[in-house]
């Protein structure tokens, strides 16, 4: 294990708190805290992940900064798998800043954002994938979000990663093996065999970049976009998920001209709703913004909500409207339903491709079924994936496709007859790719960019 230089930082939000958390890792650290603390024993003599009561103290001015606790936790079984001394003091941002100043004046160094994480990485505690989830455990805004978060430190995507880099190192060795002695009669690697090997691994691959969009709407929330022409009543829909009055809702077609967005929480799982101005042609210049952004909105949505105003005829807008929303994504509604309440609506239902939920934004009736639809239609599919490893990270989504590609290129490589070194060439940017997300392949500037991500004395 190298030897890093012993660090210091504040560990809790600057802030008043009952209580802050002064942090330190490496080979001096309970010699430098031990160096400024009283308390009934010294912290040198202090066994392994023990807690001690006393007073911070300076030295050189013989003033007592603070009353903490002390806990000392000894190498190798600690985060960072260094020697660590974390300071309980009050919470307040003074006394906490003083007691980080005097740990520097000691032979400290600041900590920069990330570093206790990145030395259990370094000193193999956790790979890089894990590392990541860290920060993502400390950022998560929901359930869903941090249950991931943990799973991916708890290693279900490194193993699953670590698994996948096997399987292509087996074809590489036996490809070289081919090729390190073929002038003697060793038996050629079987093409068709390795092709085969190649071809499953892949495929595991691309499951595996496929749970990006599960990982993405589990850990950020479902783009959902409310569409219709004017008037349908998107703002009342709006209203009525939030159960506020957010959104202004007049009889005045084009009352809603900019989108509007809010975040609403169906089953555990934040939907990213968006209210749009109503699709159709534009007046003025403010109107054509508007309906240029909602088909931003449309074009960018997870989920449409593609709204009809039931008690009206369809006409040409509707039609349009139809035309530009993909039905995968869409949930077809008709709107204003109190008003023919036991009759059949007068806008078609057969123009839709598929069956529509009737509501009423105004009385709120369908809204529970509706809000039942989206869990199946969008969260179904998210959460089948819980199960198994869901990448959440845009890097390793990246690296993923990356060495999908590599493979593919392998797989026709061997089907073409090409020669065994521009195959095992393939087969080893795939494995750096590969090699990357978990950090068995690393370099000082990815390391860097990521750990840059995080907040100090994480
Ligand atoms: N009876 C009835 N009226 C509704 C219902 N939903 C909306 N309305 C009325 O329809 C009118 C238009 O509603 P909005 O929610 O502003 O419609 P919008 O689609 O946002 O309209 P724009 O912003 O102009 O595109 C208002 O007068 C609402 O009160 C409903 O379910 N039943
Ligand atoms: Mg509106």
């Amino acid at each position: 294990m190298r030897n890093y230089p012993t660090i210091a930082a504040i560990s809790t939000p600057l802030g008043a708190g009952a209580i802050g958390i002064v942090r330190m890792t490496g080979q001096e650290a309970i010699t430098i805290c031990g160096g400024v603390f009283q308390g009934k024993c010294g912290l040198e003599q202090a066994g392994s992940h023990t807690l001690h009561y006393g007073r911070i103290v300076s030295p050189e001015a013989g003033e007592v900064i603070d009353e903490v606790l002390v806990s000392v936790m000894k190498a190798p079984g600690t985060y960072t798998r260094e020697d660590m001394v974390e300071v309980n003091c009050h919470g307040g941002p003074v006394a906490q800043k003083k007691i980080l100043a005097l740990l520097l004046d000691h032979g400290a160094e600041l900590a920069p954002p990330g570093e206790f994480t990145r030395r259990a990485f370094l000193n193999g505690r956790i790979d890089l994938a894990q590392a990541e989830s860290v920060a993502q455990i400390v950022s998560a805004k929901t359930e869903a979000a941090l249950k991931l978060a943990m799973s991916q430190l708890e290693g279900s995507l490194s193993a699953e990663i670590k698994s996948l880099r096997r399987g292509v190192l087996s074809v590489l060795g036996a490809l070289e093996a081919g090729l390190d002695f073929s002038d003697e009669d060793i038996e050629e690697l079987n093409r068709e065999e390795a092709e085969t090997r190649l071809s499953q691994i892949k495929k595991c691959l691309e499951e595996l970049a496929e749970s990006a969009f599960a990982g993405r709407i589990l850990s950020q929330g479902v783009r959902t976009a409310i569409v219709g022409k004017p008037n349908v009543g998107k703002s009342s829909l709006l209203n009525a998920m939030l159960m506020r009055e957010r959104a202004i809702v007049t009889e005045i077609p084009g009352t809603t001209r900019d989108t509007i967005e809010e975040i609403i929480n169906v089953g555990g799982v934040p939907l990213q709703l968006t209210d749009t101005a109503g699709m159709a042609p534009a007046d003025d210049i403010v109107e054509q913004i508007g309906v240029e952004r909602s088909r931003k909105a449309l074009k960018e949505a997870d989920l449409i909500l593609c709204l009809f105003d039931g008690s009206r005829r369809e006409d040409d807008h509707d039609r349009a409207l139809l035309t530009s929303v993909l039905p995968e994504k869409t949930i077809y509604i008709i709107n204003k339903c109190d008003l023919f309440r036991g009759r059949a609506p007068s806008f078609n239902r057969g123009l839709l491709p598929a069956q529509p939920v009737l509501i009423s934004a105004l009385t709120r009736q369908g809204l529970n079924e509706l809000k039942e639809k989206i869990s199946r239609l969008v969260l179904g599919e998210a959460f089948s994936h819980t199960l198994s490893p869901v990448v959440t990270l845009e890097r390793h989504q990246r690296l993923l496709a990356s060495a999908s590609e590599r493979l593919l290129k392998a797989q026709q490589g061997l089907r073409v007859g090409l020669g065994e070194e521009i195959i095992s060439e393939e087969l080893r940017a795939a494995l750096t790719a590969l090699g990357e997300i978990t950090g068995e392949e690393m370099m000082e500037d990815l390391l860097d960019e990521i750990f840059r991500e995080f907040c100090v004395g994480k």
